[in-house]
C-alpha cells in the first residue's frame, strides 16, 4: 500500500479521502488556495502545500504545480476526488508520466469513456442497451429528419464530448432541427472544444439510476448497487437514495449486471458509475463516470464497503477486497446535499460565516464535511458545503430518520438548503417514490419552496442583508403559569445590549472591556441593562410628582456628569457617565425636560436605584 498520497480537491471530499488513508495507514498531502489557507482539507492533512496565487477557483486545476507538490512531498499516488481535475485524462496522462500514481481508470480508458460515442459503441458491444441514437457524427438538418422518421420526435442531438446536461439539445418538431443543431454544436464546441453532436431517441419522464462500480486490474469487477438520483435540479443532483423506489427486482438485477459487464468489456479498473435512465419498465446506457462521486456514500451506507478505500488498494496493484456474491445491500439509505444556497431566491449559492455549525448525529446517520462553525463560505467554490447520509431498515424509516436529522441540523450566518430538503420529505410525489427527471425543474410549484424557506429557515439564514446588520441572539428562559419555555431573542441592526449588573451572570463585555454602552434609561425597558432580577421599577425613569427621577440601575461610580441644574435636554441625551463593572454606561434620558436637580456629582459612589437626576 502507499504510504504518502496527495489528496488534489478541498472540501468534503478532500477530507473524505484522507480519512480512508488515515485508516489505511497512509500520510496525507493537502494542496490548498489562497483562499483556502485554514480550510478543514488544510487542517486535517498531514502536510499542505500552497499551490497558488492563481485566482481561487483555479489553483486546484493548475495541474502542474500538483504534480510537483506531489513530488516534492515524496507522495506516491494521486488521488483527485470528483470535479476539478477528476476526469480530465490528459492529467491523468500526466500523473502517469511522472514518479507518482494516478488513483482512478487508467488515461486512456478515461477517453474512450469520456467520449459520449465511442462509451456508447463501447457498451453497445458488450450487449449493454443504449438509447436508440446514432454512433457516428451527424451534420444535417436532413439525417435529424431520417431519424426521426424512424424513432419519432422528440429528439436528443448530444455533443460527443458532453456530459452534465451542457451540449444537449431537444428537437420537437422538424422545424427546430436547424436552430438546435447549430446550438448543439456550438456548445460541444464552447465546452469540449469539440463540435461533433449525435442523436438519440429523446425519453420524456425518464428516471436517472447509476450503478456503482469498483474494478481492480486483476479482473474482477464489482457492483456494489445502483442508486437513483432521479430528483435534480438544472442537472443538478439534489437527493440521492439507493435502492431505486422506481425498480422491480428483476430490473434492478438486469441494470446492476449490463453495467458490471459494459466495464468489464471496457476492461475498465478502479471505481466508476455506469448511469442509466429507466423508463417504462426498459433501461439504456447513458453515459460513464471515471471517478469517485458525491453520492458513492449511499452505496456505503448499504454495504458498508469503504469505496474509497477499494479505490486506493486497487490504485496500489491489490485486488478488490471483497466478493460480489458479499456485497449484501441492507436498508435504505438516502444522502441530501447540504448545499449553500438560498433555495427560494432561484438557488443562488450563499456566502458567510457558519455563526452556528452543529450537525446531527444518533442511529443512522452520516455527516461527511470539512467546517466547522466560525468558518467562511466565500462563494468562491462550488456550494456543496456538507453531505447528510441516512440509512434506515426501508425506506419509511430512513425517511422518518431524514427528517429527525435535518431538523438537528442547526445552520446560521447562510443559507442552505435544508428547508428545501425537509419540503422534499414531505413531498407526495417523492414520498411515494414517483418523481421523475424533471419533477424538479418543470412539476414542483416554486411557492411550496419560498413556504418551505420561511418556515424551516431561520431568520438569518435566507442569506438576506447577512453583512449589513450586527445581530445578537440570546436565549431566555422564562416560566408562564409554572411551564418552562426556551426562547431566542434576536435583536437585528442594533448595538449588542450590556449585561452589567451584579446578578445576571455573564455581564457585560460586547463592546470590549473599557468600552461605552448605553445603559439604563433609554426608555421602554428593552435595553435597560436590567440584570435580570431586579424589579422593573429599580432602576430607569420613574415619573412622580417631583418630577422624572432618573435612577442608577446598576451600583458604581459616578465617571463624569453631563448636565446642571437647569440645563434644557431633550430624549436621548446623556445625563452622566457611570462606571460599573469596568464599564463606562452612558445614562440616558428618555424625556425631554429641564433638569430640576442634579442629585451626584463627579466620583460619588452610587446604589442601583439612589436617584441621580431630576427632570422636570
Ligand atoms: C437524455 C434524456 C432523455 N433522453 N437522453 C441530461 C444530462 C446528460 N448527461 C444526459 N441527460 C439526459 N439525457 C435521452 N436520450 C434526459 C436527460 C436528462 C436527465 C438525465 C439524467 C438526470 C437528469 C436529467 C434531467 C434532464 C434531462
Amino acid at each position: 500500500m502507499f504510504e504518502k498520497v496527495l489528496v488534489a480537491n478541498r472540501g468534503e471530499i478532500a477530507v473524505r479521502v484522507m480519512r480512508a488513508c488515515e485508516e489505511l495507514g497512509i500520510d496525507t498531502v493537502a494542496i490548498y488556495s489562497e483562499a483556502d489557507s485554514d480550510a478543514g482539507h488544510v487542517r486535517y492533512a498531514d502536510e499542505a502545500y500552497n499551490i497558488g496565487p492563481a485566482r481561487a477557483a483555479e489553483s486546484y486545476l493548475d495541474g502542474e504545480a500538483i504534480v510537483d507538490a506531489g513530488e516534492r512531498a515524496d507522495a506516491e499516488a494521486i488521488h483527485p476526488g470528483y470535479g476539478f481535475l477528476a476526469e480530465n485524462a490528459d492529467f491523468a496522462a500526466r500523473v502517469e508520466d511522472s514518479s507518482l500514481t494516478w488513483i482512478g481508470p487508467t488515461s486512456d480508458s478515461m477517453r474512450l469513456l469520456g467520449e459520449k460515442t465511442s462509451a456508447r459503441r463501447e457498451m453497445d458491444a458488450a450487449g449493454v442497451p443504449t438509447v436508440p441514437g446514432t454512433t457516428d457524427p451527424v451534420d444535417s438538418t436532413e439525417e435529424i429528419e431520417t431519424f426521426a422518421e424512424e424513432h419519432g420526435y422528440p429528439v436528443a442531438i448530444k455533443a460527443e464530448g458532453g456530459g452534465g446536461g451542457r451540449g444537449m439539445k431537444i428537437v420537437e418538431n422538424a422545424g427546430e432541427a436547424d436552430d438546435q443543431l447549430e446550438s448543439a454544436k456550438r456548445e460541444g464546441e464552447a465546452y469540449f472544444g469539440n463540435d461533433s453532436v449525435y442523436l438519440e431517441r429523446y425519453l420524456e419522464a425518464p428516471r436517472h439510476i447509476e450503478v456503482q462500480i469498483v474494478a481492480d486490474e486483476k479482473g474482477n469487477v464489482r457492483h456494489v448497487g445502483e442508486r437513483d438520483c432521479s430528483l435534480q435540479r438544472r442537472h443538478q443532483k439534489v437527493i440521492e437514495e439507493a435502492p431505486s423506489p422506481a425498480l422491480d427486482d428483476d430490473l434492478r438485477e438486469e441494470i446492476r449486471a449490463a453495467a458490471r459487464e459494459g466495464v468489464d468489456a471496457a476492461e475498465y479498473t478502479n471505481a466508476g458509475t455506469v448511469e442509466f435512465l429507466v423508463e417504462g419498465g426498459d433501461f439504456y446506457f447513458l453515459e460513464v463516470n471515471t471517478r469517485i462521486q458525491v453520492e458513492h456514500t449511499v452505496s456505503e451506507a448499504l454495504t458498508g464497503i469503504d469505496i474509497v478505500a477499494e479505490q486506493l488498494r486497487v490504485a496500489a496493484g491489490e485486488a478488490v477486497s471483497f466478493d460480489q456474491e458479499d456485497v449484501s445491500l441492507d436498508g435504505h439509505a438516502m444522502e441530501f446535499r447540504i448545499n449553500a444556497e438560498n433555495a427560494a431566491g432561484e438557488f443562488t449559492p450563499a456566502t458567510g460565516t457558519l455563526e452556528t455549525y452543529d450537525p446531527p448525529g444518533g442511529i443512522g446517520v452520516r455527516v461527511d464535511d470539512a467546517l466547522r462553525q466560525g468558518d467562511t463560505i466565500g462563494g468562491d467554490y462550488d456550494s456543496l458545503i456538507a453531505k447528510l447520509i441516512v440509512k434506515g431498515r426501508d425506506r419509511e424509516e430512513c425517511i422518518a430518520r431524514s427528517e429527525r436529522a435535518l431538523a438537528e441540523y442547526e445552520i446560521e450566518g447562510l443559507a442552505t438548503i435544508i428547508p428545501f430538503h425537509r419540503l422534499m420529505l414531505t413531498d407526495d410525489a417523492f414520498r411515494a417514490g414517483e418523481h421523475t427527471t424533471n419533477y424538479l425543474d418543470e412539476e414542483l410549484d416554486p411557492e411550496r419552496i419560498e413556504e418551505a424557506q420561511g418556515r424551516w429557515g431561520s431568520a438569518d439564514s435566507t442569506g438576506e442583508g447577512d453583512d449589513e446588520q450586527e445581530s445578537v441572539e440570546r436565549e431566555f428562559v422564562v416560566e408562564v403559569n409554572g411551564k418552562r419555555f426556551e426562547v431566542n431573542l434576536e435583536e437585528r441592526g442594533a448595538p449588542a445590549v450590556e449585561r452589567a449588573g451584579g446578578g445576571g451572570g455573564g455581564g457585560g463585555g460586547r463592546s470590549g472591556s473599557g468600552g461605552r454602552s448605553r445603559s439604563g434609561q433609554s426608555g421602554g425597558g428593552g435595553s435597560s441593562g436590567s440584570d435580570g432580577e431586579s424589579d422593573s421599577g429599580d432602576g430607569g425613569t420613574s415619573v412622580s410628582a417631583e418630577g422624572e427621577q432618573v435612577t442608577a440601575d446598576m451600583q458604581g461610580t459616578i465617571l463624569s456628569m453631563g448636565v446642571e441644574a437647569g440645563d434644557d435636554i431633550s430624549s436621548g441625551d446623556t445625563l452622566c457617565v457611570l462606571e460599573a463593572m469596568k464599564m463606562e454606561n452612558d445614562v440616558v434620558a428618555s424625556f425631554g425636560g429641564t433638569v430640576a436637580e442634579v442629585a451626584v456629582s463627579e466620583g460619588d459612589s452610587v446604589n442601583m436605584g439612589d436617584v441621580l437626576v431630576v427632570l422636570e
